[in-house]
């Protein structure tokens, strides 16, 4: 389930935008943003859950940049146009969601560029180990698949070896056996 809102920049609403940052043309822009200035909003999230934070950079000049999650976790500090994904564990039930400007020495202590896409789902999680083979997830057993919302077709699962996927899993419930 998608949590953020105005996740494309189609309408100047939804963010909060810090010193530097703005929404025009359909992304979110860095303008020389310095000293971790931040374009955020807060979704509601579970303590102990694990979300993927994906964005992606459409263009840069200079800088460096990176996600943040509720505030102290950041992803890792990027420098290149493309997209980007990473898991962070929620704290609270309430997370702020940020791209930051990593600060660092000049040129690259002021951001200046463009994302776009910016996305938080939450991560499917299971009880015990589950493997990859081809299209399908196999388990010795029966396997446990908690879920805060539905289960769709293309969803992430992570097991505890790493990520596996894309799951072919569409049940009506939160629990499902596979
Ligand atoms: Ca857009």
């Amino acid at each position: 389930m998608e949590l953020i809102v105005n996740g494309g920049f189609d309408t100047d609403t939804a963010w909060t935008k810090g010193p530097g940052w703005s929404i025009s043309g359909g992304k979110a822009v860095a303008s020389s943003a310095a000293d971790l200035a931040a374009i955020s909003q807060i979704v509601t999230t579970v303590p102990g859950r694990k979300y993927r934070v994906s964005y992606s950079c459409s263009t840069k000049t200079f800088g460096l940049f990176s996600s943040r999650f509720g505030g102290s976790q950041y992803g890792s500090t990027a420098a290149a146009v493309g997209p980007y994904s990473e898991v962070f564990t929620a704290s609270g039930a309430s997370t702020e969601i940020a791209l930051v400007q990593r600060s660092a020495a000049a040129p690259d202590n002021v951001l200046t560029a463009t994302f776009d896409d910016v996305s938080v789902t939450d991560v499917i999680q299971a009880t015990a180990a589950i493997t990859e083979n081809g299209d399908s997830l196999v388990a010795a057993g029966a396997v446990k698949v908690q879920a805060s919302a539905a289960i769709t077709e293309g969803d992430d699962v992570l097991a505890s070896a790493g990520e596996v996927g894309p799951a072919a899993i569409v049940p009506a419930s939160r629990t499902v056996t596979i």
